[in-house]
């Protein structure tokens, strides 16, 4: 079955997951032995590898490392078209639909497909919505476009919409890593309930308890990164109160 079939499945099922954010550059090498036998042990669902900009070459290491440990599947959250690799099992391949850069809604798209109608990997077309998340974030700067204000629900929904009807399969609603305020549980209610894809909600995800008012309020897929990389032993409760989708099991 296919990533995305998956994903359609478990929604159907009001089951919902967890992805780790896996930065290539920032992760090394015996701390990611650590987040993969953690990830295992909670069952977490995806691997999400990227990173606004990678500057070490370090995205197949990962990737092989990951492999050699574990199933779970591993999808491509790139950055930039720069960071793609047959190694993965899916790609997100994400328009910038809250922005206004042609490039990033349709120009890197033109010159990588026949690329990945080469390759191996599961693409996936996901509407890529930024929200303000309270700090200039490295994708605001890098895409040059600005950030869907947090509290303007209805934009995000509206945007939501259009993508969905232009034929994107999944929708991301982020804040940006290592954003102040993440995605307001209001914003993910709106957009949640007037599209019918996947909801992949992100960026600046700190506690289990803001994860699991996620999951409620209509996320289907909640990413984290930073917190992860500064405290793997969050991976455990985290991926407890997604699953289970309780409070009870999130630790006091
Ligand atoms: C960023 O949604 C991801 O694109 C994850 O963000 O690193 O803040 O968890 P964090």
């Amino acid at each position: 079955m296919t990533i995305y079939d998956s994903l359609k499945q478990k929604k159907a099922r009001g089951e919902k997951s967890l992805a780790i954010l896996i930065d290539p550059d920032k992760m090394r090498l015996k701390h990611l032995e650590q987040v993969i036998r953690l990830s295992v042990d909670a069952k977490v669902d995806y691997f999400f590898i990227g990173g606004s900009l990678i500057v070490n070459d370090m995205l197949d290491n990962v990737l092989s490392e990951i492999k050699k440990a574990c199933d779970i599947p591993m999808v491509l959250f790139p950055g930039n078209s720069f960071q793609l690799s047959y190694k993965a099992d899916a790609l997100l391949f994400l328009s910038l639909i809250s922005g206004r850069n042609a490039e990033l809604l349709i120009g890197k798209h033109v010159i990588t497909a026949p690329y990945l109608k080469m390759s191996p990997l599961e693409i996936i077309s996901t509407g890529y919505i930024l929200i303000d998340g309270g700090v200039n974030s490295t994708v605001q700067y890098m895409s040059n476009t600005s950030p869907i204000p947090n509290t303007k629900d209805d934009i995000a929904m509206c945007t939501a919409m259009a993508g969905e009807m232009l034929g994107l399969k999944l929708m991301y609603l982020d804040a940006g890593s290592g954003a102040k305020n993440p995605v307001s549980t209001s914003m993910i209610e709106n957009v949640a309930g007037a599209t019918q894809t996947p909801l992949i909600v992100g960026g600046g995800i700190r506690t289990a308890e803001k994860a699991y008012a996620n999951v409620k309020a209509g996320a289907d897929l909640i990413v984290v990164g930073n917190a992860i990389e500064k405290d793997p032993m969050l991976i455990k409760e985290m991926a407890s109160a997604i699953h289970n989708q309780s409070k009870t099991n999130i630790p006091a």
